[in-house]
């Protein structure tokens, strides 16, 4: 394990512009559920489009909402973990955009700014109703399904992009200007199947900056970076060097 981190201390120290890409395995070591590495991530035990998908919430709005309160409170008890407090450190130091697919906040947490959530924040309701701009944090994980305090018309729902929503394209023309401009490019703790935050990696590489993974496992991915570190993450910033 030294001689890979020694290799990405190198990488760090050589590179003008960093964009970090995380995922939820970056929140693995504090307890949060990934969606498909093992047994008990969530998409092993539920169906995503059930749940994670405007088709879902119309289905079964009541069960969904249960899901992400169950979620809720999971991620309310959790703690940022070392690859959190690393990357926040990291940004101290180095010209770097992190970018998450996560919706746990973890990253504001340990210390992170202007960070890029692509999916959102689960710790935010928003109105379902496309053409009404309520919006506001989530304060009882246990309270039951409710309309929408303002229109009174759609229920309320978890502020996150669902399968088959589009993404904020302000926020990914952001993420595409970083990625495009950065020489290195870290992914850090996802299975690079979601898209379109999947591409970004794909970008850097096509632009010929370094690729460097962090994950205990391959992903599609692999086969394009130039250090694959097969640890998980928060092992790796631990032992990063990031005091001097
Ligand atoms: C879009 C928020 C345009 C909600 C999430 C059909 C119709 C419509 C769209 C599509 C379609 N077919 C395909 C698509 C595109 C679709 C997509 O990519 N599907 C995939 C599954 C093929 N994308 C979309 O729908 C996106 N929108 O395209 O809009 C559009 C619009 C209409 C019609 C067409 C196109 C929206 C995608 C966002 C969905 N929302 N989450 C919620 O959280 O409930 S996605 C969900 O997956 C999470 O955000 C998650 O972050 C994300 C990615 O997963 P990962 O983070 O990578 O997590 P995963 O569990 O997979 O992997 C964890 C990794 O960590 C593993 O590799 C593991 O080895 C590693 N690990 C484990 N422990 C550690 C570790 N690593 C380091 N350290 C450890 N300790």
């Amino acid at each position: 394990m030294n001689d890979l981190i020694s290799q990405l201390e190198v990488f760090l120290s050589q590179s003008r512009q960093i964009v970090v890409m995380t995922g939820a395995g970056v929140s693995a070591e504090s307890g949060i559920a990934t969606f498909r590495d093992h047994k008990e991530s969530l998409w092993a035990k539920y169906d995503p489009t059930e749940l994670a998908s405007p088709e879902g919430f119309a289905k079964d709005p009541h069960q969904v909402w249960a899901w992400y309160q169950w979620r809720r409170q999971q991620i309310a008890v959790a703690q940022p973990n070392p690859a959190h407090y690393g990357i926040a450190k990291l940004a101290e130091r180095h010209n770097l955009t992190l970018v998450t697919q996560n919706v746990d906040g973890l990253h504001y947490r340990a210390g992170s700014k202007n960070v890029y959530e692509l999916h959102g924040d689960i710790m935010k309701d928003k109105c379902n109703a496309s053409n009404c701009d309520y919006q506001q944090p989530a304060k009882n994980f246990e309270a039951p399904l409710t309309r929408c305090p303002k229109c009174q018309d759609e229920y309320l729902r978890p502020s996150v992009v669902w399968f088959g929503e589009s993404l904020n394209a302000d926020l990914l023309f952001k993420v595409e200007q970083a990625t495009e401009q950065c020489s290195l490019f870290l992914s850090v703790g996802t299975s690079s199947q979601v898209y379109p935050a999947a591409g970004f990696a794909e970008l850097a590489y096509r632009n010929g900056a370094t690729i460097i993974e962090i994950n205990p496992n391959a992903t599609g991915l692999t086969s394009q970076v130039t250090l694959a570190i097969n640890k998980p993450a928060g092992e790796v910033f631990a032992q990063l060097n990031l005091t001097g």
